[in-house]
């Protein structure tokens, strides 16, 4: 057996990057779930194509995005909501494939947050170019859930602020396999993505997917 210096909850664990009290990034944890986490996507893709959805303000957002689970993020010129229907297809969204879900919840209890009980799965595709400005999570009903991230293909340089749009943002670079978990004090904070470079990814060229796994309704 293997004496470890850290303990299993230890946030100085090597391969873990705090980003504050209660958000931990997970260096390269979903690397061993890769090919499953992949075709999880084009299962989901395959039913709820990515698209670029309006704001309400009108513009069309750069990240193009799906969803599955029972609830799904949207967007369009009457406000941001949950929905249980894509309103493309007029159906229900894609179940959340199990990979999704048996990784959200161990990642979340290797952060601190047992008993995570997803209802949802935001998936973001960016192209070179595409970014997320700066934004709070805030059309989820109860804020004690934890928010589970996984990023896949070319890494993006993650903008992490504060509890006010004009807090100065920490810049973390998100690279692929990694998974963030954001919870507790760190969870309204705004956060963003810088515009994506062109750096072909060998496995999925010149994209980056991300899917944010959550606890909606
Ligand atoms: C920090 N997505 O979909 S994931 C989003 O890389 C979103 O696509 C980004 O922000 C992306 O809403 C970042 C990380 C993330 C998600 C939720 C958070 C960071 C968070 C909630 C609170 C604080
Ligand atoms: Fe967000």
């Amino acid at each position: 057996m293997t004496l470890s210096l850290f303990g299993d909850d230890d946030p100085a664990q090597p391969g873990r990057v705090v980003l504050g009290q209660q958000s931990v990034v997970l260096r390269g944890y979903a690397l061993p779930m890769v090919d499953d986490l992949l075709g999880g996507v084009d299962d989901i893709t395959a039913q709820a194509p990515f698209r670029h959805m309006e704001t309400p303000g009108g513009y069309t957002m750069s990240v193009a995005l799906t969803n599955c689970g029972e609830l799904g993020w949207t967007t369009d010129a009457r406000g941001y909501r949950y929905s249980r229907i894509d309103p493309q297809s007029g159906k229900p969204w894609p179940a959340m494939p199990d990979a999704f879900r048996r990784l959200a919840v161990e990642a979340a209890r290797e952060a601190g947050f047992p008993g995570f009980a997803p209802d949802a799965c935001l998936v973001n595709r960016y192209e070179p170019g595409s970014r997320l400005s700066l934004h709070q999570d805030k059309n989820e009903r109860d804020y004690d859930a934890p928010i589970v991230s996984v990023s896949l293909g070319m890494p993006a340089m993650f903008l992490f602020g504060g509890d006010k749009r004009a807090d100065k943002a920490a810049r973390v670079p998100l690279f692929h396999g990694d998974v963030v978990v954001w919870g507790g004090v760190d969870r309204l904070r705004f956060h963003g993505v810088m515009p994506l470079k062109d750096m072909p990814h060998p496995r999925l060229g010149s994209q980056r997917i991300n899917f944010t796994i959550r606890k909606a309704g």
